[in-house]
């Protein structure tokens, strides 16, 4: 495959603003870029038949890095319920929330989970995804977590897109353990996290460290035990209020501390430090009518790498399109048009620790989009509006 007359927003770093080249060219050769350039100094080896893009922007295909599209039903309910003027964390502690959703993803086989998550891939994949993570989380037993995570997979077997998964066994305490939170935490999320790594199916490891989840102390005993098994970890991490889960994960390395609203300018330094992404979720943040902003100044100040995604989940953040994402990143938590494009490609690959994808450069895979414009702001700009054009997976497409 040749590409000509592209305009590529290559968004490898140095390289000026998006590492734009204009007039430029791209080989893919056995499904990787063999090489990107001025369209002007193609070396003679990979020229050859081409498709002329008429100066079409083409980017990294996107790459949605924290979502939960596996689970049964919905809460269309509890959405009434806050307009209604209820608080999320209101109608978790009533028992409604996190624990709704799980009594209905228990209830749900794998292959209607799997129809169900197969809408939102779809509707990722239609703006360019290349990569999801999916996340566990709504079983909180044994057999539901994994059949969780089977079903993460299958997606993958099902569409031409990569799944990255996510062990969150601890999100929620079960509702017949409400006062038992560290028995859940070693009788069955333990024993799940290992039965699941045992299976290979669990890339990473990730918790909910919050006042209606766990707190650092117990997220730590799910973080020493992803360490045995050689699993990186990442976290939800203050979200809702400061705990310390920010901290708690730059010293496990995490790949990620996400959400982080409520960090500070020392969390954003210890993630600098750990070299961990911080991943941004404005869909969470709309949902739920937050105010609190996360420190975007100081993410960029300490250098953090930082990350867009939906959060792409029935409670707070109904939201499965990654351009409105982009567009509510710029508009919400006032990134820039470069910083939302980044947060879903090359940011988005450090999140989840991929080394082959979100750039534009010689070996990376060739995942690419090609769109209806000519240069990268129109992606964040406009709203509910898709113009891709042409979407690449590992070269064919
Ligand atoms: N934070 C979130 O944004 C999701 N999980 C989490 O720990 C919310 C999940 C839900 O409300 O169902
Ligand atoms: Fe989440």
């Amino acid at each position: 495959m040749l590409l000509r007359n592209a305009t590529v927003a290559t968004m490898q770093e140095g390289g000026g603003p998006y590492g734009l080249i204009e007039k430029a060219a791209i080989a893919v050769r056995d499904g990787r870029i063999a090489w990107v350039g001025r369209d002007a100094d193609l070396p003679p080896e990979f020229d050859g038949e081409a498709d002329d893009l008429d100066g079409r922007l083409v980017t990294p295909a996107l790459i949605d890095c924290h979502t939960h599209i596996v689970h049964g039903g919905n809460r269309a309910g509890e959405f009434e319920m806050r307009l209604a003027g209820a608080s999320y964390e209101e109608i978790a502690r009533a028992g409604g929330g996190i624990v709704s959703t799980v009594t209905a993803t228990r209830d749900a086989d794998e292959d209607a989970l799997l129809d169900g998550a197969l809408r939102f891939a779809d509707a990722l994949i239609a703006e360019g995804a290349a990569v999801i993570e999916v996340k566990s989380g709504y079983g909180l037993d044994i057999e539901t977590e994994l059949k969780m995570l089977r079903v993460a997979r299958r997606i993958g077997d099902m569409r031409p897109v990569r799944i990255k998964t996510s062990f969150l066994g601890a999100h929620a305490i079960p509702a017949d353990m409400k006062d038992r939170p560290d028995s859940y935490l070693r009788d069955i999320c333990l024993p799940a996290l290992k039965q699941a790594a045992a299976e290979g199916l669990v890339d990473a490891v990730d918790g909910f460290c919050e006042g209606i989840a766990f707190d650092a102390a117990q997220i730590e005993t799910v973080f020493k035990e992803a360490a045995r098994l050689g699993l990186p970890v990442k976290l939800h991490a203050e979200q809702l209020s400061h705990t310390g889960g920010t901290m708690l994960a730059a010293k496990y390395g995490a790949l990620s501390a996400d959400h982080v609203e409520y960090a500070t300018g020392r969390d954003a330094a210890a993630l600098a430090d750990a070299g961990s992404a911080a991943v941004l979720l404005p869909g969470a943040f709309y949902t739920l009518h937050e105010t609190q902003k996360p420190p975007v100044q100081a993410f960029r100040d300490h250098g953090v790498p930082m990350a867009l995604a939906t959060d792409c989940n029935p409670g707070s953040s109904p939201l499965a399109s990654l351009l409105l994402t982009m567009n509510m990143g710029c508009t919400l938590f006032d990134m820039t048009c470069e910083e939302a494009l980044a947060g879903v490609t090359r940011n988005a690959a450090k999140a989840l620790g991929l080394e082959d994808c979100g750039m534009v450069a010689e070996g990376k895979r060739a995942d690419l989009v090609v769109w209806e414009a000519e240069r990268p702001a129109e992606l964040p700009y406009r709203i509910g509006f898709n113009p891709l054009r042409r979407r690449i997976f590992g070269g064919i497409g």
